[in-house]
């Protein structure tokens, strides 16, 4: 696949280099601090270039599903390090979930930023809800349900270890059957906590992509971020227009702890850990930005302002408020209007129904009265509606 080949502005990449000082600036606050930041979190320390990148060029109609690493993609699509940090406390204001789940386990709905359905610490997990999302937005597409200006894409962020998962492999296969608006975004830095990828897997998620038919591949030098904005911007683009299912490898290194818990001097040697610090994005940008005429004193003042700001934000992190104990109940289960049995049974007179038929039926009636219903899963056909019946009709009338 081609890559669009401009060179970026001073602009975006002194932006970019802004928010990889607010990242590290971050993970070395949270370090320093480990006694008030002691839920386990991950930072995105190596992974910035990739995750800046992507943040930056996702639209308010998009969605996507980021992993625990991504902190740097948040950045990048406009939070504040501030309304991270308090999920990080799990703080009551915390914007996601009001202080219930580990930090960048995002998820929400605002106006004018890429929508975030709910996130889960199993690694994997997301592959498969957020294809569906993909799904859904192929549905409304051929339904003509909405007329969208800009066509929707949504990206499944993964990690390496993740990918080797059963769970990921099964979104793959509905991606590419029904040809779904997504990219799976893998980013590789060739360790799953402690366990290293050869030890893990024969190929990487790049090679793997090409055993399933009709899934386009790409790969990109995730650390580098003029490298990773072109191959994101050339991928949603195409995306975009292609409406089609695409994996992007994103080489990167790691050079935090896996989690604040999982110390990497427990299991990586000093050669990984120096071969892995070449990599650095910040160190690769600054770089770039001397050569391209910005001063030294220039950038030396965006890093002075960044960990500035980082430690104010921490500050005020540290002193909002716990959540309100009455409120833990809150959002467990969504109100419903059944409350009280009203209507007659049927079967009328005690008759009995085999229960194969009664779930039919019960399908059948959420069918007919919600047309944007789906009804898939094994043995859910059009020929004889699966062995049981339990579909019987519902391809032909629905
Ligand atoms: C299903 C599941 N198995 C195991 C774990 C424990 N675990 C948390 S992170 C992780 C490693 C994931 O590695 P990778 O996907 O490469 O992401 P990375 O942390 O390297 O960015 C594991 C095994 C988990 N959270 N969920
Ligand atoms: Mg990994």
């Amino acid at each position: 696949m081609d890559k669009k080949t401009e060179t970026l502005s001073n602009d975006i990449l002194l932006k970019a280099y802004r928010l990889m000082m607010t990242a590290k600036a971050m993970a070395e606050t949270y370090e320093a601090n480990r006694q008030i930041c002691k839920y386990v979190h991950s930072t995105s320390r190596g992974h910035e270039a990739i995750q800046l990148a992507t943040g930056f060029l996702l639209q308010p109609g998009d969605f996507v599903s980021p992993y625990y690493r991504d902190e740097s993609m948040m950045l990048g699509m406009g939070y504040r390090p501030y309304e991270l940090m308090l999920q990080l406390l799990a703080k009551g204001d915390d914007p996601f979930t009001g202080g219930r789940a580990y930090y960048n386990h995002p998820n929400i709905r605002r106006d004018n930023f890429p929508k975030i359905i709910h996130q889960s610490s199993a690694t994997g997990m997301q592959a498969v809800p957020t294809t569906g999302v993909a799904q859904g937005i192929q549905y409304i597409e051929k339904q003509k349900l909405i007329d969208y200006s800009t066509p929707p894409v949504v990206i499944c962020s993964l990690g390496d270890g993740s990918v080797t998962e059963g769970e990921v492999s099964e979104a793959f296969q509905f991606a590419v059957l029904h040809q779904l608006p997504i990219i799976y975004l893998v980013q590789d830095n060739e360790w799953g906590i402690s366990v290293s990828s050869d030890e893990a897997r024969t190929m990487d998620a790049y090679e793997f992509a090409a055993g399933f038919k009709g899934m386009e591949r790409v790969r990109v030098n995730g650390s580098d971020f003029a490298d990773s904005y072109k191959t994101m911007q050339y991928t949603i683009d195409w995306v975009r227009k292609e409406r089609r299912p695409i994996l992007v490898h994103a080489k990167v290194p790691l050079l935090g702890h896996h989690t604040s818990g999982v110390r990497k001097e427990w299991y990586r040697t000093e050669d990984d850990l120096a071969k892995h610090a070449i990599d650095d994005p910040g160190p690769k940008l600054r770089k770039r930005l001397l050569q391209k005429g910005i001063s030294e004193d220039q950038l030396q003042a965006i890093e002075d302002e960044e960990r500035a700001f980082v430690l104010g934000e921490f500050e005020k992190a540290v002193n909002a408020p716990e959540p309100n104990p009455a409120t833990v109940s809150d959002h467990v289960f969504a109100p419903t209007p059944v409350t009280v049995e009203k209507g007659n049974r049927t079967p009328a007179n005690g008759e009995k129904v085999v229960m194969v038929d009664a779930a039919l039926h019960a399908v059948e009636e959420i069918m007919r009265d919600h047309p944007e219903a789906l009804f898939y899963g094994q043995d859910v056909g059009g020929r004889i509606g699966g062995v049981f019946r339990e579909a019987a009709t519902l391809a032909q009338k629905y």
